[in-house]
């Protein structure tokens, strides 16, 4: 199989919990991408009106569609998860230059009701997550650790739908900051704590984040949706969705909306 991880790959994500920098897209690649999103925000009114449709792009555009198939993500996701993989959601996470916005310490685990916990993101860099713009930041070894719980804050800088944060002292030494290229990714575990700071930069800092699980993996919080991107559902835990056939089609806008709907629920719950 092409684009596999080595040995050595698989072995730091199982200890860490975390795996970080891999190269997917070259600099033409990524460009490309980064149009298509952006063309999308104007096509859409602008960044903020943008925002409130963008989740899960997947579904409306058949460029965010290849994105969630292409086999230089699926199978390193593959390797981690086994061959049955589904794509359950796609966000942004995305930073304004000189954004004070942030992300607290928080597990994902303990919110999206998707039991057992096989499941991983990948972060994937449409521009460059230097240092500088509050790149993803992991507690190495967390996901072995129990699921803590978290407070909501509701912070207006916080990026998270609820501003949920770790009610865990994190040792900051200890962290490790993950900045990538663009056009690199970085996988996280469904239980490893992470965090980003503010967008100190004078650039946009997009993140495109793919949310995958494992076909045995159950939605405990309600009725929920899919997209098969590897191997076979024998288990139908998941209403699965198809590739759009129309950009921005009604049909597709329908299926994008019940999606996202159902999506926000069980997230907020
Ligand atoms: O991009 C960020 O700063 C946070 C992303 C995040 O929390 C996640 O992907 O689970």
């Amino acid at each position: 199989m092409e684009y596999q991880l080595t040995e050595n790959q698989i072995a730091d994500y199982e200890r860490d919990g975390f795996l970080s920098p891999i190269e997917v897209f070259n600099k033409h690649e990524i460009t490309s991408l980064r149009t298509h999103f952006e063309n999308f925000e104007n096509h859409f009114g602008g960044i903020d009106k943008a925002a409130s449709v963008r989740t899960d792009l997947h579904l409306l555009q058949n460029w965010a569609w290849s994105v969630i198939n292409d086999t230089r993500i699926v199978n390193p996701i593959s390797q981690v998860l086994g061959p049955n993989i589904l794509l359950w959601s796609t966000q942004w996470f995305i930073k304004e230059p000189g954004d004070q916005k942030v992300v607290s310490f928080h597990q994902d685990a303990n919110y999206w009701g998707l039991e057992p916990h096989d499941v991983v993101t990948a972060w994937l860099a449409l521009s460059d997550a230097s240092a500088e713009t509050g790149p993803m930041s992991f507690v190495p070894g967390s996901h072995k650790e129990e699921l803590y719980d978290h407070t909501n804050t509701f912070a207006e800088n916080n990026l998270l739908s609820r501003g949920q944060e770790i009610k865990r002292t994190i040792d900051k030494d200890l962290c490790k900051i993950a900045p990538l290229r663009a056009g690199e990714m970085s996988l996280h575990n469904v239980r490893t704590i992470h965090s980003s700071g503010p967008n100190e930069s004078k650039e946009r800092r997009i993140g495109m984040v793919l949310r995958y699980c494992a076909t045995h993996v159950r939605q405990t919080k309600g009725s929920d949706t899919a997209v098969l991107v590897s191997g076979q559902d024998n288990h139908h835990n998941f209403q699965l969705l198809d590739q759009p056939q129309q950009d921005f089609g009604e049909k597709e806008t329908k299926i994008h909306l019940d999606a996202t709907q159902k999506l926000s629920k069980i997230i907020m719950s």
